[in-house]
């Protein structure tokens, strides 16, 4: 093992000013929060899908759509994105040892929360029955639209604040690489904020104006496509907390390390450059994009396949290498040797587990023509669930069991609940997204709400009930987390929490000078990034804009 003795030891614990700390700790709880409210419409959808009918049970809830809407608008936008406003911050300021901007920290708070309030006051008076993906010519409440661009400013002024740190820090170390988990969380977000700019402007260009009746017609083939340009990298947006957890992490906490910095650079760096041009993936169906541009980003979505397979090699030969210092031995005797008691551990080794069927269900929606047979059905769905709902989620829920302690100083209440609630989560998902692919396969569409279709059909039964039973339990699974978060926070052991981030040794250290310095060239790899979004969406626009505003608006739910 002598030649897997790290160069690059993890600089000792930098700990942040109590009150950044805070804003920090508050920003997260608002994630962890809409997680526990929007899974609640996921148990209803779920047992819809088994022809259980449980909606009447929801004080205020007046239709499947407003539920469904919350569902979404809760876990995928507020849960992640609060999650990442303060993890990467926390993440930057460790790896550079520095103080965040308390400016900047606390008005990204701020907008998260005034943004969420608007948002919230929409969709609970059913003002906002339009779906995350907000497609016109459904029309939602200008606050439901207003709230989400303040929940996208809060994202960039996370950014700023890593990057006025990232300043601070170059002007003092001047000519340093970028410590590995600074640049992995800057990168993250620089991603997302570039990708951020086309969903922006499909809401405050198109969809405000039109919501408060100062247009009276918008063009739904523009709005779907910028909101589709945002859509996909938003799904990495996700992700790519989650990989910074699993790179510069996970590594430590089952005693193995990074096997090499360039490579984890890398990776992060092919996501900037290709999570965006290939949006049209999710439009292959829709008439007025044409079969070239589809079939450019088609082939882009391969690309961006990628790195996620270099990710599962990287993060995998970390854990061997842990699981052998831990006396594993044999082909896979290590993968018994990790610490699976460990409820921060599991939980993500799960989540990367189910990411592997997430992963290659993704191929198939990718597939030009086996699109074709899965879109908009309950496929789709199946697939979502392994990726962000579990590779994303249930890391996030990982990261939660260190990272909660960590803040509070609380001890985590009980390690054993904490287990419960990953296993729980793991083995419904196995089973939801069993149900929801199959009955998929069978045209049961998605966004139904089964239990009062007028149409049904008899393939869809058994798939029906996998779904209601699978997701019964993931939601078990995530009311354990609650409950397991929920009494950390409240009766925790005050003392004897982790006192500092489990940031891993890495293998190979950064190369002072040749090609690999570039990687640290934030600004060079965004141009480069916005060179591949003018080919690959510039033909679109060119000949499609001006826009063509043909609809009015609808609410019919
Ligand atoms: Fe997707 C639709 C293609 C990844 C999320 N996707 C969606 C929708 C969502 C979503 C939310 O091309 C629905 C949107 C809607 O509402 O309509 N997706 C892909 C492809 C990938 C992919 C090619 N998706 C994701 C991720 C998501 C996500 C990640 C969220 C976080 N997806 C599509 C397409 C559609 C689509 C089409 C449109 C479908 C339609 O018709 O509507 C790939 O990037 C996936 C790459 C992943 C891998 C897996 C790597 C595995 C790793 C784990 C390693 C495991 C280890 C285990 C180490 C290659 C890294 C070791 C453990 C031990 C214990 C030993
Ligand atoms: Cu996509």
């Amino acid at each position: 093992m002598s030649a897997l003795t790290p160069t690059v030891l993890a600089p000792q614990g930098y700990q942040l000013p109590d009150e950044q700390r805070r804003a920090l700790r508050w920003t997260i709880y608002i994630g962890y929060a809409a997680l526990v409210a929007g899974v609640f419409h996921g148990l209803a959808n779920a047992l819809s899908y088994a022809k259980i009918d449980i909606i009447g049970y929801f004080p205020a809830l007046r239709t499947y759509y407003q539920g469904l809407t919350a569902h979404g608008v809760a876990n995928v936008l507020i849960f992640t994105f609060s999650f990442s406003n303060a993890f990467l911050p926390l993440m930057t300021a460790r790896a550079l040892a520095r103080p965040l901007h308390s400016g900047l920290l606390w008005t990204s708070f701020a907008t998260l929360v005034l943004g969420n309030v608007m948002v919230i006051y929409a969709v609970v008076t059913n003002q906002a029955s339009v779906l995350y993906t907000s497609y016109a010519p459904l029309q939602a409440h200008w606050t439901y639209y207003v709230g989400l661009v303040l929940v996208v400013v809060s994202t960039w002024l996370s950014l700023a604040t890593m990057l006025v740190a990232l300043r601070g820090f170059r002007r003092e170390h001047v000519g340093a690489r970028v410590p590995l988990l600074a640049f992995l969380a800057i990168v993250s977000y620089l991603m997302w904020v570039l990708a951020s700019l086309p969903i922006e402007t499909e809401f405050i260009v198109f969809l405000i104006p039109w919501s408060m009746g100062i247009t009276d017609k918008v063009d739904p083939l523009i709005t779907r496509t910028l909101f589709w340009f945002t859509g996909h990298a938003i799904v990495y947006a996700w992700l790519l907390p989650a990989y910074v957890s699993w790179y510069a992490l996970i590594p430590r906490q089952v005693g193995g390390v990074v096997i090499s910095d360039s490579y984890s650079r890398i990776v992060f760096i092919l996501f900037l450059l290709l999570s965006i041009p290939v949006g049209f993936h999710h439009q292959y169906t829709d008439p007025g994009v044409s079969e070239a541009m589809k079939a450019l980003h088609g082939v882009l979505t391969f690309g961006v396949f990628f790195p996620s397979l270099a990710t599962a090699f990287s993060v995998m030969a970390a854990l061997e290498i842990g699981g052998r210092r831990r006396g594993g031995t044999g082909l896979l005797g290590w993968i018994r040797k990790l610490p699976w008691r460990d409820p921060s551990v599991t939980a993500q080794l799960l989540a990367m587990i189910i990411f592997v069927l997430g992963g290659a269900t993704g191929l198939v929606n990718a597939s030009f023509t086996m699109n074709q047979v899965i879109h908009n059905t309950t496929w789709v769905p199946g697939h979502f669930h392994m990726t962000v709902g579990t590779a994303v989620a249930l890391t996030l829920m990982g990261v939660a069991y260190w990272l909660i302690p960590y803040l509070t100083g609380r001890r985590l209440w009980s390690r054993g609940v904490a287990l419960a609630s990953s296993w729980f989560y793991a083995v419904g998902i196995l089973i939801f997204a069993r149900g929801m692919i199959s009955a998929g396969l069978e045209g049961m569409p998605r966004r139904t709400f089964r239990a009062q279709a007028t149409y049904d059909s008899p393939a869809w039964d058994i798939g029906g009930a996998l779904t209601g039973i699978g997701g019964s339990i993931m939601f078990i699974g995530v009311m354990l987390f609650f409950v397991t978060i929920g009494m950390t926070i409240i009766a925790g052991k005050k003392g004897d929490a982790p006192s500092d981030i489990p940031v891993s040794s890495t293998l190979t250290a950064p190369a002072k000078e040749g090609w690999e310095v570039r990687l640290d060239k934030f600004g060079f790899w965004v141009v480069m990034a916005i060179i591949l979004i003018l080919i690959s969406y510039g033909p679109f626009f060119g000949t499609y804009l001006p826009a063509n505003p043909v609809s009015p608006g609808y609410a019919p739910f």
